[in-house]
């Protein structure tokens, strides 16, 4: 089946906690703090694929989730990494988080992280200050980024095949093609785009085949225009008429319409028009379809006629089809040479925070605050002693009196933990 967008759950690895632990020496009555740093959390990383064709795997596996980091250990030994996922899409899979996009996949091998692993707790053997001289402080590890994205295939074909239903578009994949897509005598016979590879002057063109449009399929007619997404970056359009039609301009315009009020606009895409089936008319009935066409669309317009079945002009219109594929792909190079925003990093060293008072308790909240506490233990009283010392020199403490606290009174960090004050 062909699937083609799917919610995926996305977990990266928890950072290992940090551990407490002194050196046991002989002859030392108490050793220094050895207690070794958590490992970081392991990164979901997506990989796009040219082997890969469509998300149909992510129906089954709705979670990504890489492995967590290991505990530290006594002797300052430091936990292992958690092993990060790695992941295989089709190319052109572009991924987004309530719709911002924050990986577009659009070359083999590209490779984006799209959840960072959480960042081991240190260890006590970390906290040895003057001040702290036998530290039983150990930080947990972080969480893991965590949450819904949403994968979304956008085949990245060169030439796109579009025209009404019938008009000729999976016959002429199956004869330039490797592709063996479905073919019949009536309307609707592809339900699902089809990609095909044309070995031609030395290059090769991927060509999709669409299923047909119909006057309206940009309100939801027919199938609909939810498959011209798959053209949306193809270098050209390929715009099939059957020759066979009485009115092959008012065809024409049925087709442009629909591609001009999708919601990018692909009416302007350089395109060529091209009547199929010829094979079994007289030559001065084509010839005349071609001047009728020539006639009203806009001018510079490529008006060619081919027969699939008896490779009638067939060659000229890869010829003509591979030489704007260059050219776009040469201008594409140009503007695309900044790589597709690599990274989501929704940087978390904010130290802005925010008191406020609701039924008796104080909630605190920022982001950079909300990590501490997430790296905290609130059991343990030497940690919580560690995030008091960082609320008060971040000026928390300060605003919680400002605001009228009193001992006794509690303190919610977010959702995370809470202490008395
Ligand atoms: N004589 C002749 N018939 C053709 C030619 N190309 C396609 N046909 C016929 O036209 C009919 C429709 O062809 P398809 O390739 O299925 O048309 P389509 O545009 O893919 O149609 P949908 O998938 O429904 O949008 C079939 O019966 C084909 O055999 C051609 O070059 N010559
Ligand atoms: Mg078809």
């Amino acid at each position: 089946m062909f699937v083609d967008k799917v919610k995926v759950q996305v977990k990266a690895g928890d950072g290992g906690d940090g551990v407490v632990s002194f050196r046991h020496e002989k002859y030392v009555d108490k050793g220094g703090p050895d207690g070794g740093d958590g490992g970081d959390g392991g990164d979901v990383i997506v990989i796009a694929s040219r082997n890969q064709n469509t998300l149909a795997a992510f129906r089954y596996s709705k979670l990504l989730k890489a492995s967590s980091g290991s505990s530290g250990a006594k002797r300052r030994k430091h936990g292992k990494r958690g092993k990060d996922l790695l992941v295989k899409v089709p190319v052109g899979t572009v991924i987004s988080i309530h719709d911002e996009i924050i990986a577009d996949l659009t070359s083999d091998g590209q490779k984006t992280v799209i959840a960072k692993g959480g960042v081991g707790g240190f260890g006590n053997a970390h906290f040895t200050s003057s001040t702290r001289q036998a530290p039983k402080v150990a930080e947990k590890g972080e969480p893991g980024e965590e949450f819904e994205t949403v994968f979304e295939l956008k085949m990245i074909a060169d030439v796109g095949l579009v025209g009404l239903p019938n008009a000729g578009k999976s016959t002429l994949l199956g004869s330039i093609s490797n592709a063996k897509p479905e073919i019949a005598n009536y309307p609707f016979t592809t339900l699902t785009p089809q990609l095909g590879v044309v070995d031609t002057n030395n290059t090769s063109l991927l060509v999709a085949d669409i299923p047909g449009l119909i006057e309206g399929a940009s309100k939801g007619k027919g199938l609909g225009d939810e498959f011209l997404k798959h053209i949306e970056r193809t270098a050209v359009i390929v715009h099939l008429i059957d020759t066979y039609k009485e009115d092959v301009v008012k065809t024409y315009h049925v087709i442009q319409k629909e591609l001009s009020d999708y919601n990018v606009d692909l009416s302007k895409r350089p395109q060529l028009v091209v009547l199929t089936k010829i094979d079994g008319l007289d030559k001065e009935i084509v010839d005349e379809k071609i001047k009728e066409l020539k006639g009203q669309l806009p001018k510079n317009t490529t008006v060619l006629a081919i027969s699939s079945h008896n490779k009638d002009g067939i060659t000229e219109l890869l010829n003509i089809t591979s030489r704007i594929v260059a050219k776009e792909r040469n201008k594409m190079l140009e503007i695309d040479s900044s790589p597709s925003i690599p990274v989501i990093k929704l940087e978390n060293n904010d130290r802005r925070w925010m008191v406020k008072k609701k039924n008796d308790v104080f909630i605190v909240s920022g982001n950079s605050i909300e990590r501490f506490a997430k790296r905290t233990d609130f059991e343990n009283v030497y940690a919580l002693d560690r995030l008091k010392d960082i609320m008060r020199k971040m000026g928390i403490f300060h605003e919680l009196e400002r605001q009228g606290i009193d001992v006794g009174d509690s303190v919610l960090i977010a959702e995370i933990g809470k202490f008395k004050y």
